[in-house]
């Protein structure tokens, strides 16, 4: 029994030894049985936490990409549009090309088929005259080939008539000069001077018995065919005074009433000769003297042209 019991001890000790050897040796397990419990629960808690933050990583990643690709999309869209725009924009500026080109060649068709047409008529209207000309041409010219001939025959009656168109212009010059000389010795003589009227020259001269203002008596001198006197020279100067009782005044064609100190005669001659006395023309009074008379001296003198005096006519024989 000792012995058992002693074997029991032992076996008992050695059961308690084994067992605290094995529950020295399983110590270490189970801290690390421990620890791994532990860790395990942790990662039990970390990998939601983990899978949470993945899935979150995952899905900005997944956002971001999306956004690249929709701008990226967006970019695509508007470079097809405006791919589109630009195509359409050169589809249509060819289409206007096109257009205006159509349009001139379509002109410039028309034109030239417009003038091939007249080239065309023109052509005809040629064809046509020379046709006519082929009919007409021989007979023009056969009918010249016989007027010739008989112009021919007519040589010597035309060359008389040439002979006598000649005799008749020197007989037409020779009765010109004779009529000239006609009229020359009428004028000479000068035979034609109305009754109470002075010759003097190739001029008819009337010296008037009663007075009249200077204008009334140049419409009197035109009322008998004629004009106040105008002096063409010394010698008409003098036979005008030689014809003049002293003390008379008689009006000349002169004034200066157009303009002062411009003395004209009445046809329109400016003063070229003039037989004023001495101090005239003086143009004295409040209207000024601007017509011209002449007295038995055959001198001068302005005098106010509303005054009375004689008046001397004067017209061609
Ligand atoms: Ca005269
Ligand atoms: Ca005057
Ligand atoms: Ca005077």
């Amino acid at each position: 029994m000792a012995l058992s019991e002693g074997r029991d001890g032992s076996y008992e000790l050695a059961k308690d030894m084994l067992l605290e050897d094995q529950t020295q040796r399983k110590a270490p397990k189970r801290a690390a049985l421990s620890l791994l419990a532990s860790s395990t629960k942790r990662a039990a808690v970390l990998l939601p936490a983990l899978l949470a933050l993945g899935f979150v990583l995952l899905l900005a990643l997944t956002l971001a990409n999306i956004r690249r690709v929709s701008a990226v999309w967006e970019a695509l869209e508007r470079a097809r549009l405006q791919g589109e725009k630009s195509h359409a924009a050169a589809w249509h500026n060819l289409s206007e090309a096109r257009h205006a080109l159509d349009a001139q060649l379509s002109g410039e068709l028309e034109a030239i088929h417009k003038r091939l047409l007249n080239v065309s008529r023109e052509v005809e209207e040629v064809q046509r005259r020379t046709a006519q000309c082929r009919a007409e041409c021989g007979r023009e010219l056969s009918d010249r080939v016989r007027a010739l001939e008989q112009r021919e025959s007519l040589e010597p009656a035309l060359q008389q008539l040439a002979e006598l168109g000649r005799e008749q212009s020197r007989v037409s010059a020779l009765l010109s000069a004779a009529l000239e000389e006609t009229r020359n010795l009428t004028e000479m003589f000068c035979t034609s001077c109305p009754a109470g009227w002075l010759q003097f020259a190739r001029t008819c001269y009337f010296f008037s018995t009663d007075g009249k203002p200077w204008m009334e008596a140049r419409a009197a001198c035109a009322a008998l065919g004629g004009q106040l006197a105008v002096v063409d020279s010394e010698q008409e100067n003098k036979f005008l005074g030689n014809q003049i009782m002293e003390t008379r005044v008689f009006w000349l064609g002169l004034s200066d009433m157009d303009k002062e100190g411009e003395w004209q005669w009445l046809d329109g001659r400016s003063l070229s000769l003039a037989f004023w006395r001495s101090g005239e023309p003086n143009n004295v009074g409040q209207h000024g003297e601007d017509c011209g008379t002449v007295t038995s001296s055959g001198l001068w003198n302005d005098a106010e042209c509303s005054v009375t005096e004689a008046w001397i006519c004067e017209r061609r024989c």
